[in-house]
């Protein structure tokens, strides 16, 4: 159901997103909300904006803390390598010890609660890249503390590990970040279809990306943007997407994080437990059996599943004549050579005449192909440009 809102609540909306710092966000939104119509189409959008009045409180109320010499530390964490997964869990589950075997970071293991007060990132190697993994200070089950802060580092990480204490009731653990995650907008099944709006720069005009199907058109994709006053951004579409989708993408109401889960402790319980989780977790995210203590942690598997769930690919580009590039360019699945050129720099989009192919996506050998050719995980690909 569409919101169908006043152009009043629109313009205000804007307010919101062009707003800086929380303090005018904060003040933006309750502006918008008051204009907001309350009926069956908006119900999903109200309760959004009061949960994030609430988290734009607290961060208020954390910033006039810091500024009158309270404590209070930014969760922000710089991303590194192909992606940045967020270690998520509840306190003494080892997510100090995960980190440590996965990367050598050497975040402290110690057995009494909240340890780790600051994100902690380390670097885990897969084949020929590598992830950014950030250890979360846990979460707090009573609520409040950082929790909020811990929620906007998952929002900004490209996917989750969650870990869970085997030897702690596992289920119950699953279930209560599940639930937490939720309440927060953050998804960890798959939904059907989503939208993703990115508003950087040097983006001209509405650019949508199909990597799944639209359910309506492209003109009703950017009559909706422009509404919102968004000239300059590019859409992409996975999986079903209707017009709905896109609005709420607009509103950043839900955001679908790719997730995996890793039952830690293993050498505390027998296998009867692990298949009990398994049941009991959605069928769509795995689960890595782990005993991070004992160093029996599989990294291999772990890089692997990681770089599954996220749906990445790797391309190696080359210039002609020359040999392909030793680090791969990583890319979502579905990407196009359109996507390979414009991360390669900007001149290759703009005087792209055709590429070569080899590799799993190439009919054969040097295949001459187009802009909207999808590439595959272990493409080379080579560009030609047109003389200026
Ligand atoms: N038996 C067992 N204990 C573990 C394992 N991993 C961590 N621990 C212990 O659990 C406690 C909490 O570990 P830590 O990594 O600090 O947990 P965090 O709070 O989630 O970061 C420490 O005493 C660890 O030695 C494991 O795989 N098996
Ligand atoms: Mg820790």
């Amino acid at each position: 159901m569409v919101t169908n809102l006043p152009a009043e609540a629109k313009a205000k909306f804007v307010k919101y997103m062009e707003a800086k710092t929380p303090e005018e966000k904060l003040r933006a939104l309750q502006e918008f909300l008051s204009s907001v119509p309350k009926h069956k189409g908006t119900e999903n959008l109200l309760r959004w904006a009061r949960k994030r009045l609430a988290e734009l409180r607290e961060e208020v109320e954390e910033r006039r803390r810091k500024r009158t010499g309270g404590g209070g530390v930014s969760f922000f964490v710089e991303k590194t390598g192909a992606a940045q997964i967020v270690m998520l869990g509840f306190t003494n589950v080892g997510k100090s010890a995960l980190l440590r075997a996965l990367t050598g970071a050497r975040a402290e293991v110690a057995d009494y609660p909240y340890t780790t007060r600051r994100p902690i990132p380390g670097a885990l190697k897969f084949e020929d890249i590598e992830f950014q993994i950030v250890e979360a200070p846990a979460i707090i089950p009573s609520g409040g503390g950082w929790n909020g802060r811990v929620i906007g580092l998952a929002k900004n990480a490209d996917g989750l590990m969650l870990v869970i204490d085997a030897s702690r009731d596992p289920i119950k653990q699953f279930e209560e970040l599940h639930k937490f995650l939720k309440e927060h907008g953050i998804h960890i099944v798959k939904p059907r279809g989503y939208a993703v709006i990115e508003k950087g720069r040097g983006v001209q005009g509405i650019q949508i990306r199909l990597y799944g199907r639209l359910k309506c058109t492209v003109n009703d994709v950017k009559r909706l943007l422009e509404s919102y006053r968004i000239y300059n951004a590019v859409v992409k579409i996975y999986g079903e997407v209707d017009l709905d989708l896109i609005e709420e993408a607009i509103f950043e109401t839900i955001t679908y994080k790719p997730s995996i889960v890793i039952v830690n402790k293993i050498d505390l319980v027998g296998k009867e437990a692990l298949a009990e989780l398994r049941r009991a977790v959605p069928s769509s995210i795995p689960i890595i059996p782990a005993a991070a203590a004992r160093g029996l942690v599989d990294k291999k598997l772990i890089g692997r599943t990681i770089f599954d769930t996220l749906e990445l690919i790797r391309v190696y580009t080359k210039p002609p004549l020359g040999k392909p590039s030793e680090k791969p360019l990583v890319l979502k699945r579905g990407s196009t050579i359109l996507d390979v050129a414009k991360a390669v720099h900007s001149e290759l989009y703009e005087r792209f005449a055709y590429a070569r192919i080899w590799g799993p996506s190439a009919k054969y050998p040097g295949q001459r192909v187009g802009l909207d050719h999808v590439v595959e995980d272990g493409d080379i690909v080579e560009i030609n440009t047109r003389k200026k």
